[in-house]
């Protein structure tokens, strides 16, 4: 059994900062990354419009929302009418149409949540994932961005939380951890909660963006270029927030009563949400509230087994930071 982690930090951890911005940096896109992107997005346009003229297209998850690193796929929705063809129909026409434009590995994954076709594009070998009107993800994706760009330690400390879960094996919702969507939303709300705040609460504010998907309102302050400085007040290095982020997630969060939302900025009780008792394979061990549907739990994936799994990840992440000569490295090994 490990130790546990203390409540303070060590004094210096300041000294790990330049490692982890160092690290940070490596971790994200070049710019010919970025322009091999477009050219993928550009000839999936091209196929799209032949068959469907007016679909528009978007792209979503971290090739949009600034969080995407070197190894990130491409995720795009096409907003379209469908007439009488529900969404699978068009997959499966979508799948025929890329296959014989060229595209490789090309399949239609119907049975998921969201339904979406898979492929990879032979140009760049990026992996690709296209969905169908699921404009909740545009929408989830544009206010990640835009609390991205109000202090750049999110972003630092979003990539390097990211890089640790896919390193740990901690990213694998087929396999019962969270999704990279999950750990952005805890970073966020772990930044809305430190003292002084280094970022505000958006949805909290007189609202300057408004969009309405399938009766669900998305409506935030997004004018993010008037909250430049918001959270200068907090002088807190890297590696002093990544300590306390693993730190929170290790043993201050109470996961027995509590939901981390960032709608509100803040906690609340799972009693509130009604989310105290199992319905269907919605376990709630983990509860991190989607922004904009507020009824899925994004921790629903997390059962007793690898609930366990996570704790002891982030436990040993707190205690390494804490304690190790060379944190930088080990908080990454492979698991
Ligand atoms: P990677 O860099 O690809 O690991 P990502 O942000 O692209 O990170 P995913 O590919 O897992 O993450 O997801 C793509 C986007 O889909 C992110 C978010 O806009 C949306 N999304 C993912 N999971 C959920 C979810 N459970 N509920 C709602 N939206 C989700
Ligand atoms: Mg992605």
């Amino acid at each position: 059994r490990m130790r546990r982690p203390e409540a303070e930090c060590r004094h210096d951890i300041d000294t790990f900062t330049p490692g982890l911005l160092a690290l940070y940096e490596s971790l994200k896109p070049s710019e010919e990354h970025r322009s091999k992107q477009k050219q993928l997005v550009d000839s999936l346009a091209k196929s799209v419009s032949k068959e469907w003229p007016n679909a528009q297209m978007h792209l979503y998850g971290s090739c949009a929302n600034s969080f995407g690193t070197s190894h990130s796929d491409v995720d795009v929705c096409l907003e379209m009418e469908t007439g009488t063809q529900d969404a699978i129909e068009v997959l499966v026409k979508l799948a025929d149409v890329l296959r014989t434009d060229g595209f490789e590995n090309v399949e239609a994954i119907t049975s998921a949540r969201v339904p979406i076709v898979r492929m990879s594009d032979p140009g760049s070998g990026f992996s690709c994932d296209i969905c169908i009107n699921n404009l909740l993800a545009v929408a989830n994706t544009k206010l990640l961005k835009d609390y991205a760009q109000i202090d750049q330690r999110l972003l630092q400390l979003a990539f390097l939380v990211k890089h640790w879960a896919k390193q740990r094996g901690v990213n694998e919702t087929y396999r019962g951890t969270l999704s990279s969507y999950a750990y952005v939303l805890m970073c966020i709300n772990f930044l809305q909660q430190c003292e002084p705040k280094i970022l505000p609460c958006l949805q909290a504010m007189e609202p300057t963006y408004k969009l309405t998907v399938d009766g669900t309102e998305c409506a935030y302050f997004d004018k993010v270029d008037q909250l430049q400085g918001f959270g200068a007040d907090n002088k807190a290095s890297v590696a002093e927030l990544l300590w306390g982020f693993f730190h929170y997630w290790a043993s201050q969060h109470h996961y027995k009563r509590d939901v981390i939302s960032v709608r509100l900025g803040k906690t609340i009780s799972k009693q509130e949400k009604r989310w105290t008792t199992r319905v269907g394979n919605d376990r709630h061990l983990v509860c991190i509230e989607d922004p904009f549907e507020v009824s899925h739990d994004l921790g629903r994936v997390v059962d007793r087994q690898t609930i366990r799994i996570l704790r002891e990840e982030m436990e040993r992440a707190a205690v390494v930071l804490q304690h190790d000569d060379d944190p930088c490295v080990t908080l990454f090994e492979p698991y």
